[in-house]
């Protein structure tokens, strides 16, 4: 064999490992409206009934620094009593090992003294929590990865969930994957 159909025989096989992980995450994403675009709430996401606290203001961010992405935005502005929850109910299997990602940023966060960050992860169905990671990034996009096992469950709730006096949320490119079978 010739070192040219060598070289065109490596170029394939590592255009072929670039691209089937991505193609395989896109066909296994449980969520729907991954990207969260919206008129400004993203589709197939909706903003929980949170009583007498009215949520913050939900906003498509074109320039939240991720290149060419629109990013939903919750902000608490000064002097409100505000409890923003936006959820997507996922089917799932029970007994079963998931990864929740995304991006995430926050800025300016000022917490109640009780009060929960911003947090993104799934709970079950009654609102019990399953993985969650707390967010404090100031300024910074971070990517989260939350490994985490379903309860005796078919269905999750996936949260973005800010409950502070003050501050912003953004959150682009969510997705829930079964884990790889070790
Ligand atoms: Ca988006």
């Amino acid at each position: 064999m010739n070192s040219l159909s060598n070289l065109f025989r490596f170029a394939s096989l590592f255009f072929l490992a670039l691209s089937a992980p991505s193609l395989l995450a896109d066909e296994e994403n449980l969520i729907k409206n991954s990207a969260l675009e919206g008129d400004p709430m993203p589709y197939e996401w909706s903003l929980a009934d949170t009583g007498d606290l009215s949520p913050g203001e939900v906003a498509q961010d074109k320039d939240a620094g991720q290149e060419g992405a629109s990013c939903l935005r919750i902000t608490h502005p000064p002097g409100g009593g505000y409890y923003t929850q936006i959820r997507q109910i996922v089917p799932v299997s029970p007994r079963t090992k998931y990864i929740l990602r995304a991006k995430v940023k926050t800025e300016n966060l000022l917490r109640s003294r009780n009060g929960m960050p911003a947090l993104f992860g799934m709970t079950n169905s009654g609102g019990s929590w399953i993985g969650a990671e707390h967010l404090d990034t100031f300024g910074e996009w971070k990517d989260v990865e939350i490994s985490c096992e379903t309860p005796d469950v078919d269905t999750v709730l996936i949260l973005i969930y800010l409950d502070v006096l003050e501050g912003s949320f953004w959150v682009e490119d969510v997705s829930l994957v079964p884990a790889p079978v070790e």
